[in-house]
């Protein structure tokens, strides 16, 4: 059930976004004391948004909290399946309908998505959600620490884990006999294009039939084969066929039909699909062929009130920014994003890189050998976290890599041993874009860079050293260790993180630590030292917006490395880089 909800002749969806009742739940009673059946009724909440920042007293519970509503629903027409969709509940979310579970899922960033076909009745429907927001060593993202409890200063990631209800919940009524997924990839050869796609299909599904629109003219002739064990293949050669290119996005419609047996159409679906190749060479990232420059941002899902929820107004205000100031690629740090993001970016030749929900996994603390701090199960929920973000996104042209984590400790032998079992997961999952992890580039070079497609460094050491001054001493510093880089592992490079605070309305005449003008130097410092290295493929701010973070001295609440506040408003550095970026096709 990866496909994006979409609504046809046969496939329905009833939206259950709204006012929500919603009880917390510290002791883990709950399921004792009959919640499912009977959920107290608490107070009312929003959904999507997090929780910590609808009520006063719930800004730092990090447990479980039990979200209720009533649906009703006409009985479903016969040949019907009916799945309760969670958007995203952060971090682990238990589903009942009517009293009975229907299912667990542990990751927080990816839609979590349930079978009730048996547990739904015509008429009134009680829908139960328990969301549970503790953090450990063995969830995703992970705590680093074995206490089986949370608290702020312990999340082993610079941002603050709000929890809730994220993203839309939604009930799908899809087709017993039909499709659960689809993968089009692009294959070029010479100035041939075709698309080669694979369907999965459940129930009573004889035959596939597909074919490329675009708007009402069809560019392939019409597909059908055959399905054998819920799965079929057909390779669609393209008529005068338009490239989706970063800039220059061109997006056709693959239509793709579910045939029974009698050749009676039982499911359709419209994927939105871009035609375009990703490859890595020694020095490039070439695109189509031709070689790209990423020119952007590391961004965060977040707003006030909202927290983490998702909201199309905010999210289009955030692709305006990028436009604004001349960005042509983000990277979703450091989890999955809605997938509307994902669509936005493939309508506006925005690239992606799309990152898994790790960050800081097996970096040593008092006397902890990395090996040991391998969590049992934790390599498979990896895996599944890669698996299901792999399988959600791997339709949009603007995903052009997939990143398996951010900073996490991957040079010790049994932790190199961690990701490149990752790394050749997701090769197999998908094999049409580069595989890539973040890593600090300021000390020692991570092991498991020799293993995956870019070189992704995230630098901040610098900035520490000499805060807004000698500032010619950081360029060269960081030109040798890119050299170095280079050297080392044969491949391009991208300054995947950079960034000072700039506190807005803080100045000074001299670019000091948090001022705006501190914030400007030194970015531009960075910039300047890597634009002309021609294994250099391009340089992601961190970030895009300031964001809040957990609580701590070195974060009064935000982190302010945004080059827009949190509100979305400019600092100078946006007005500068927009100059710039305005005026070069590198960074
Ligand atoms: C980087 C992390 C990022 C942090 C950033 C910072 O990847 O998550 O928010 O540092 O300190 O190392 O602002």
């Amino acid at each position: 059930m990866a496909l994006f909800p979409q609504e046809n002749e046969f496939r329905g969806r009833v939206g259950l976004d709204g006012l929500w009742s919603f009880e917390i739940d510290p002791d883990g009673a709950g399921e004792r004391e009959g919640w499912p059946e009977r959920p107290p009724a608490g107070r009312i909440i929003g959904v999507p948004g997090s929780w910590n920042e609808q009520f006063a007293d719930l800004h730092d519970y990090h447990r479980a909290g039990w979200y209720s509503r009533m649906f009703h629903l006409a009985a479903p027409p016969p040949g019907r399946r009916v799945y309760v969709r969670l958007g995203a509940a952060c971090h682990h979310a238990k589903v009942w309908v009517n009293g009975a579970v229907a299912g667990e899922y542990p990751l927080g960033y990816l839609p979590a998505v349930f079978d009730v076909t048996a547990l739904v009745r015509p008429g009134a429907n009680r829908l139960v959600v328990r969301v549970d927001s503790i953090l450990t060593d063995s969830t995703l993202p992970t705590t680093g620490r074995d206490r089986g409890h949370w608290a702020a200063y312990e999340m082993a990631a610079d941002y603050f884990p709000y929890s809730g209800l994220h993203r839309t919940v939604e009930l799908l009524l899809t087709p017993a006999d039909g499709l659960t997924n689809l993968k089009a990839d692009t294959v070029r050869s010479g100035r041939a294009v075709s698309l080669q796609v694979t369907a999965w299909t459940q129930g009573e599904v004889n035959r596939l039939r597909v074919a490329l629109h675009d708007g009402s003219r069809s560019v392939t002739d019409t597909v059908i084969c055959n399905v054998r064990d819920g799965q079929a293949e057909a390779v669609l050669p393209v008529r005068r066929p338009r490239l989706w290119a970063p800039g220059n996005p061109y997006l056709y419609t693959l239509c793709a039909e579910a045939l029974d047996g009698r050749g009676r159409v039982r499911d359709r679906y419209e994927l939105e699909v871009g035609l375009r190749t990703v490859s890595v060479t020694a020095d490039e990232l070439l695109i189509n062929g031709t070689p790209a420059t990423l020119r952007g941002f590391s961004r965060h899902e977040d707003f006030p009130i909202i927290g983490r929820g998702h909201v199309d107004a905010v999210m289009v205000r955030d692709f305006e920014l990028m436009k604004w100031i001349g960005a042509n690629s983000f990277r979703t740090s450091h989890y999955p994003y809605d997938e509307r993001q994902y669509q936005m970016a493939d309508r506006l030749g925005i690239m992606v890189i799309a990152e898994a929900p790790a960050v800081g996994l097996f970096i040593p603390k008092r006397g902890q050998k990395p090996e040991e701090m391998i969590a049992p199960g934790l390599l498979d929920l990896h895996r599944r976290a890669l698996a299901d973000m792999v399988r959600r996104d791997w339709n949009h042209p603007s995903v052009i890599a997939w990143s398996m984590a951010n900073e996490c400790n991957g040079h010790a032998p049994a932790t190199t041993a961690y990701f490149r079992n990752l790394y050749g997961f997701v090769k197999e999952l998908d094999s049409t874009r580069a595989v890539v992890h973040t890593n600090l580039g300021g000390r020692g070079f991570d092991a498991s860079h020799s293993f995956s497609d870019l070189v992704c460094l995230n630098h901040y050491d610098f900035a520490c050293a000499h805060p807004g001054r000698n500032m010619s001493e950081v360029r060269a510093a960081l030109r040798r260790r890119f050299r170095e880089a280079r050297r080392k592992f044969g491949k391009p490079i991208l300054l995947s993180e950079f960034g000072i605070c700039g506190i807005p309305g803080f100045h000074s005449l001299s670019p000091l630590y948090f001022t705006e003008e501190g914030m400007v130097d030194h970015l531009f410092t960075y910039l300047d030292a890597v634009k002309d290295l021609p294994f250099v493929v391009g340089a992601h701010v961190w970030l895009l917006q300031d964001f809040k973070a957990q609580e701590g001295p070195g974060r009064p609440t935000l982190n302010f490395k945004g080059v827009f506040d949190r509100l979305r408003q400019p600092k100078l550095a946006a007005h500068l880089l927009r100059r710039r970026w305005m005026k070069t096709r590198r960074f």
